[in-house]
């Protein structure tokens, strides 16, 4: 095991835990070699916590927003960027060399420990807007003096789309041009929902998937599932393709049988 590097990811409630425990699942189901942290907010229940140990080597209680200085006093000025933020701590794990960031709402499909291999700050490219990278996977080194720059350059700057992903696409900024390197392949953030937009590209390629990323409003653990059809359900409102299914039928199969008998 590599005990310098982990996987991050963040829960700032109870609800986003049941995507980090799966995620954290996933992971572990797929033998990393690398440690396992969530990054937590105290709105996280006591017994969340104790679930979330059992998945993870570190949970980590982080504030919200923090006012300690004049940069996070202008901060304080912008409380809709407060969740963002949180994000942001991940910098702070200075413990670790290197990590990989994960939203809790991705799900690895394979090892994917290779991704140690790349350097910050590389990410896969946003499927609304490509010379944008998305910011539910990249990798980054931890680092005090990193984490004060993207709290000051939030204060002078914002971010364009509110939340994190605009702040970290405007700090790294030449990332569409500078270094290929830091392009990871899409199949290492497959948004869920734009394999639907190009059908043949998905059916000659989507085989790879090695992260899926059910980015969007409505999370997995938003549908019904039926435990003893082992099927997903969908209300009618929602259109699903059968790929988007199948990846809501794997997030499903792995809460069902590995983390509701946790919370129970
Ligand atoms: N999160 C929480 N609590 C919240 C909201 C978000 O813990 O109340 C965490 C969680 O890890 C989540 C992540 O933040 O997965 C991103 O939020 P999410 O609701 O998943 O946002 P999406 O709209 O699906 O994601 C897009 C990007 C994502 C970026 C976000 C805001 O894919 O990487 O963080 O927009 O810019």
């Amino acid at each position: 095991p590599v005990t310098d590097q982990a996987f991050v990811t963040l829960a700032t409630d109870d609800v986003y835990c049941q995507g980090a425990l799966v995620l954290g699942q996933s992971l572990r189901n797929h033998s990393t070699s690398r440690k396992l942290a969530v990054l937590i907010t105290p709105g996280v229940s006591s017994g969340m916590r104790s679930v979330l140990r059992s998945v993870f080597d570190e949970v980590i209680e982080v504030d919200a927003l923090d006012s300690a200085d004049s940069v996070r006093l202008a901060l304080l000025q912008r409380p809709e960027l407060g969740i963002t933020f949180t994000k942001l701590h991940c910098w702070t794990l200075t413990h670790y060399s290197k990590c990989v960031f994960m939203d809790a709402d991705t799900l690895v499909l394979c090892n994917v420990d290779e991704l140690f291999d790349r350097e910050e700050f590389s990410a896969a490219p946003d499927s609304g807007w490509p010379d944008c990278f998305n910011s539910g996977v990249f990798v980054f080194r931890p680092s005090l003096k990193t984490y004060n720059l993207l709290l000051q350059f939030a204060a002078e700057h914002g971010s364009f789309d509110g939340g994190d992903q605009g702040l970290l696409n405007s700090f790294f900024s030449n990332w569409a041009t500078a270094d290929i390197g830091k392009h990871l392949p899409f199949i290492y953030n497959l948004s869920s929902s734009a394999v639907y937009t190009y059908v043949p590209a998905f059916n000659h390629f989507g085989r790879d998937a090695k992260v899926v990323h059910f980015l969007g409003a409505t999370k997995p653990w938003n549908y019904k599932y039926n435990l003893q059809t082992k099927r997903v359900m969908h209300d009618g409102t929602t259109s699903g393709s059968f790929h988007q299914l199948s990846f809501l039928a794997l997030w499903w199969n792995i809460y069902s049988a590995s983390i509701l008998p946790l919370l129970e």
